[in-house]
């Protein structure tokens, strides 16, 4: 008997310990000097809202630079879509390739309340818009000679002549005498390092025998001695088989380091007429 009443004071003595030890623990754990409350555990006056925004960068297509739209957020982490993220507020991220990517913002305060967006980043290589214009392409536009004055180098040869027959397109059409001795020649700007397709339109007389020649010149050229070596792109044309019948030609060049090209057009030894001059992106 007695030793099972020491049993149970013993017994008595511990839980009694061990209640004053978890008391004491609780204690200490408690800082009445500042009381945070836990996540959610009170309404949030002024939750954050994630919102954001993003353009190319202007240097690299690559690059995106978002801006970061959201409110009442002290704390951010981004997904760009493709494996990588960061905690800046306002960052820059340089994707490897084109392509659409999920990139996601999450928004927090000192709350703990997260608030999240999802956009799409579509990133595309930046179109190139120039075309270059040539002027009267057709030899179609009148008044004030104009109509030949967009296609005259004088130190090149006699400015051409304008046909009302045959034409291919509109009124008019350029004509160069079988003397060879007219040309017409019209500098236009280009982007340099660029693909570009010429095309026209042109006929000949069926004889004497001849050629005619459309060139693109890296360039304004002034002398006859620089045409060769300015020479970018060139076809010699031969087609005599139907004086009435205008055939089309195009000629593919690259612009090379040019800004600016010079089309020029020349005959020799028989009559030649040319049509509706067309430039594009290739
Ligand atoms: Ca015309």
């Amino acid at each position: 008997m007695h030793n099972i009443n020491i049993k149970n004071n013993i017994k008595g003595t511990f839980w009694l310990g061990s209640i004053f030890l978890l008391f004491t623990v609780f204690l200490s754990s408690c800082d009445f000097t500042y009381d945070l409350p836990e996540a959610n555990s009170i309404a949030d006056e002024t939750p954050p809202s994630a919102s954001f925004d993003f353009k190319q960068d202007d240097a690299d297509y690559l690059t995106i630079d978002f801006s970061n739209l959201s409110g009442s957020a002290t704390d951010y982490v981004w997904d760009f879509g493709d494996g990588s993220t960061s905690t800046a507020k306002n960052p820059s991220h340089t994707y490897a390739e084109i392509g659409n990517y999920t990139v996601s913002l999450s928004a927090s305060d000192k709350l703990g309340v997260v608030n999240s967006l999802t956009r799409t980043v579509e990133i595309i290589e930046p179109v190139d818009d120039f075309v270059p214009v040539i002027l009267n392409a057709g030899f179609d536009e009148e008044g004030d000679d104009s109509y030949r004055d967009h296609w005259k180098n004088l130190e090149l040869g006699g400015i051409l002549q304008i046909t009302s027959s045959p034409v291919h397109q509109g009124p008019k059409a350029g004509k160069f005498p079988s003397a060879g001795d007219r040309i017409a020649y019209q500098l236009i700007s280009v982007q340099p390092n660029k693909n570009y397709l010429l095309s026209f339109y042109y006929t000949m007389k069926t004889s004497p025998e001849g050629t005619m020649s459309v060139a693109i010149l890296a360039g304004h050229v002034t002398e006859e001695e620089q045409i060769e070596g300015a020479t970018i792109a060139e076809k010699t044309l031969d087609d005599q088989s139907d004086a009435s019948t205008y055939v089309l030609e195009k000629i593919p060049f690259n612009s090379g380091d040019n800004s600016e090209v010079a089309i020029f057009v020349s005959n020799v030894g028989v009559e030649c007429r040319i049509d509706s001059f067309e430039i594009e992106n290739n």
